[in-house]
């Protein structure tokens, strides 16, 4: 970026680059992250963008949902892949041809088109449906979105609660490392020391051709993600049939979830139905998080492997990401206000927040979900930060958030401690939150 005089310049010219962005990864039906590393649909990528997109057109935001779910299977998932078929598979890995959705997912649900893969992400589409209406409620009346997406939407919870409740606590549970929407945690370490890994000759990753092998997972956690996965797909993607060998509560992911139920409940209200489950399971997700996931003393959420019934013993951002629900006893919420200034996750000199442990010692400034700053994290943040009433530290790392935005050309993520531009450049979600900021 040049210098522009003012800030409303700074700020024009950062709105312009960020629709770019939206503009240029738009394939006429729905956004991909990236046009080099990730030329899909992605589930909590859409979510995020179409909060974004809302901006631009509240039309195309409403599609991008709209996209996806029609990739959702008969059982409520809403899958974290949704493929065009029009990219050719050696493009990603892993294709269609390892998920085999329409073939192994039958029995589960999936749609005979498109293809999808057979595991989720982190539940965000309720609250991004909801603040996409909220954009333009005429528009939306107008096209039934709401009418059409709420069932589909009560649908999608109604699979996590059903089906993913494997701690038998209420919360949800992930069963692979992609589905908390952070592949490379170090939170999943441990438990992915018990994977036995596919060999390294049975696929054959994509992600190199585009990304920097520093920047990625390493070729061990590949192998550990495909046993998984494969693990999944042979049991057809029944989670009534397999005993799940990863199962953890993330906190991050059942924050998502909460705050969505909560949307559910907004919307219900508008349709004129039943808001009281809603709220009701939103409460007691809330109280359930706080009883299985809350460390006191750690003044963080952390993530409990279900294999040892234990918390893990790191700190994440995805602990901080719960800072986003509404109805958090005052005691935690001023824990985690702490916790972000604090050593373990302050970053004075980009203002945003680390993935990982600053004194971890896994932390890696350049290594994807080691410690890296990501700015969908950013915005969660900021968004609790707003909810819970702490303006000047929310316009604090919304500073933050612009600028790094900026500087590193709408990056997939940054070294928290320099602003250096790590992963994929012109990456939507980044730029679609960037353009929610400024709006
Ligand atoms: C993968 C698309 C996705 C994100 C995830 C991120 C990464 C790797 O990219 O996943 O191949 O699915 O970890 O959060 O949704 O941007």
């Amino acid at each position: 970026l040049d210098r522009p005089a003012s800030t409303a310049a700074a700020a024009l010219t950062l709105r312009r680059g960020a629709a770019r962005v939206l503009i240029d990864n738009w394939t006429g039906t729905s956004t991909v992250p990236s046009r080099t590393l990730y030329p899909h649909q992605w589930s909590w990528d859409s979510a995020f963008i179409a909060i974004g997109l809302r901006h631009l057109s509240v039309r195309r935001a409403q599609r991008e949902l709209e996209s996806l779910l029609a990739g959702q299977w008969a059982d409520g998932r809403i899958p974290h892949i949704v493929f065009n078929p029009a990219v050719p598979h050696d493009v990603y890995f892993p294709s269609p041809d390892f998920w085999q959705s329409s073939r192994a997912g039958r029995e589960a649900g999936a749609p005979a088109t498109p293809e999808t893969s057979g595991i989720v992400q982190p539940p965000l589409h309720a609250l991004a449906a909801w603040l996409v209406h909220q954009a333009d409620p005429q528009e939306s009346r107008r096209r039934g979105f709401l009418a059409r997406a709420y069932p589909r939407l009560a649908a999608w919870h109604d699979y996590l609660r059903a089906r993913r409740d494997l701690g038998g606590g209420g919360l949800a549970a992930v069963v692979h490392p992609w589905e908390p929407g952070m592949d490379n945690s170090p939170c999943w370490d441990q438990a992915l020391q018990r994977i036995e890994p596919a060999a390294p000759g049975a696929f054959q990753r994509a992600d190199l051709n585009h990304g920097h092998p520093a920047d990625r997972p390493t070729d061990l956690d590949y192998g550990r993600y495909v046993r998984l996965a494969t693990d999944y797909r042979e049991a057809g993607y029944d989670d009534r049939a397999l005993h799940h060998g990863f199962a953890m509560e993330d906190p991050g992911f059942n924050a998502l979830l909460i705050v969505s139920e909560r949307a559910l409940a907004a919307m219900a209200r508008d349709l004129g139905t039943d808001d009281a489950p809603h709220t009701a399971r939103a409460d007691e997700l809330t109280r359930q998080l706080v009883a299985r996931l809350w460390d006191d003393e750690a003044g963080l959420f952390r993530a409990r492997d279900l294999s040892t019934d234990t918390l893990v013993d790191e700190r994440s951002v995805t602990g901080l990401v719960p800072l986003v629900v509404p109805g958090l006893p005052h005691d935690v919420v001023r824990r985690l206000q702490d916790t972000l200034d604090g050593p373990h996750f302050s970053a004075p000199a980009t203002r945003l927040v680390p993935s990982y442990d600053l004194t971890g010692h896994a932390f890696d400034a350049q290594r994807y979900w080691r410690g890296p700053a990501w700015f969908n994290t950013a915005w969660l943040i900021h968004r609790g930060l707003h909810t819970h009433g702490f303006q000047a530290d929310a316009e604090r790392l919304r500073q933050g958030f612009l600028a790094e935005a900026g500087g590193s050309r709408f990056a997939e993520y940054v070294d928290p401690t320099t602003g250096a531009a790590r992963g994929s450049r012109h990456f939507s979600w980044t730029a679609a939150l960037a353009l929610d900021l400024l709006s």
